[in-house]
């Protein structure tokens, strides 16, 4: 350690003081560099895809904000995903949804989709060393105007959605296989209604018999892994949405399929990070689609509130780290959107590193001798131990910029590359 570097001196401090609380900085370092975050594609171009340039969105998904630069083909993706992850501490994954696959200029139906579109995809990810998520996209399309995919009630509507995810999970082995670690392949509809529906059983059950023909065969599971997405509402969706969380819940427990937590879609007053060590019991693993709720909108840039923290702790208090498949979900187009990914996903970690440092196993005592005064007291005085000094520390080692440093390589990256986007 260079002896005047500031952020190795604060370390050396930190280090100090967690370890009187017998907690060993160097051994939390090493486990957070081992856990990734995947980032979203859709960040980078508002959710658009590659499919139909200028189709806007809709479905329940609502992206507000102009700001320049946004990303128009998926060279220009990659390049800008290349961009943020290398701001952030840590080998990443990168996640996909289907119409951001590369179709030469043809239009493929999206029934017809195969690993070939998303080979550029997978020799990008070859190269930097990552893993890849991948999503059906049950959205953007003439099909699913009528508000209903894999629930509608027209059979061959149905059938091509069917087909779509068959599809999709064709390309998550493909990817998985390739890159040598499973690939997640979730998927989330929008299908719902506005208004009071007179039929809320038809739907659901037409769409447990369309997840049956989806999962119908057998993909290996270090290839792929199924993950069911569900949510509350979506706009213009508020009455009823066929897949909320309680149809997947019971369909993935089920068929033991991962249920995909994401943090924005319960009522504002109900805590996701709570239902991490429920939905555990039942089935083997689960993703997140980390995210931030804002009254009606469950997309906001992930910072660094309490809600966050508390999926944070319980993924490390429960030791779940292994069996949780940590994405992330937002999209802002207000913002640089390079910035956007760079802020949420440095939260994440920034999170766990906060959780790993906490003197959990003193916690955990405490509670079993019922000293619930003593319990709260140290949890208390956690939350100002020097854990900034540690997170610095880590972006240091991991050759990344330390504190808002990043922002101005954001930045000259905008001048140089994003300013010349018409
Ligand atoms: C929608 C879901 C879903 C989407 C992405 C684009 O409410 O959260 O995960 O955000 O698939
Ligand atoms: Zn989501």
């Amino acid at each position: 350690m260079a002896k005047h570097n500031p952020i190795e001196a604060a370390y050396r401090l930190a280090r100090v003081r967690y370890a009187t609380l017998g907690v060993n900085t160097d051994a939390v370092l090493q486990q957070l560099v081992k856990v990734p975050v995947s980032l979203h594609c859709w960040q980078g171009d508002d959710v658009g895809g590659f499919e139909n340039p200028g189709a806007s969105l809709g479905d329940g998904l609502a992206v507000t904000g102009n700001y320049p630069g946004k990303a128009r083909t998926p060279d220009e993706l990659r390049a800008d995903a290349t961009m943020a992850l290398s701001l952030i501490p840590g080998t990443h994954r990168f996640n996909l949804h289907a119409f951001y696959g590369e179709f030469g200029g043809r239009n493929v139906a999206r029934n017809e989709i195969e690993p070939k579109h998303f080979a550029n995809w997978i020799a990008w990810a070859k190269s930097l060393g990552i893993g890849l998520d991948f999503n059906p996209t049950c959205f953007s399309h003439p099909l699913a105007a009528s508000g209903f995919t894999l629930s509608s009630a027209d059979k061959t509507t149905r059938q091509f959605w069917i087909e779509h995810c068959q599809a999709s999970r064709e390309i998550g082995a493909a990817m998985g296989k390739a890159l040598g670690s499973p690939t997640v392949t979730n998927v989330w509809i929008p299908d719902g209604m506005k208004d009071t529906p007179a039929d809320r059983r038809g739907p659901r059950e037409r769409l447990a018999q369309s997840l049956d023909a989806v999962f119908h065969k057998k993909l290996n599971p270090k290839h792929n892994l199924d993950a069911l997405e569900g949510k509350l509402f979506g706009i213009g969706a508020e009455s009823y949405t066929v897949g909320m969380h309680e149809f997947y819940l019971g369909y993935a427990v089920k068929n033991q399929k991962l249920v995909c937590l994401d943090a924005g879609h319960y009522h504002p007053t109900e805590n996701m990070a709570d239902k991490i060590s429920s939905v555990l019991c039942h089935v083997p693993e689960i993703l997140l689609h980390v995210s931030r709720g804002v009254r009606w909108d469950s997309d906001h840039v992930v910072t660094l509130t309490d809600e966050l923290h508390a999926i944070a702790q319980e993924l490390v208090r429960g030791n779940y780290l292994t069996r949780t498949h940590i994405g992330l979900d937002f999209f802002d187009a207000s913002i640089n959107r390079i910035a956007a990914w760079v802020i949420g996903t440095r939260n994440m970690l920034r999170a766990l590193c906060i959780a790993m440092l906490e003197p959990h196993a003193q916690y955990r005592q405490l509670e079993r001798a019922a000293d619930y005064t003593a319990r709260l007291a140290l949890m208390e005085e956690a939350k100002s131990l020097p854990f900034g000094a540690v997170w610095d520390y880590h972006c240091l080692q991991q050759n990344v910029p330390v504190g808002e440093n990043w922002l101005a390589e954001v930045r000259s990256y905008e001048k140089k590359v994003l300013g010349k986007r018409a």
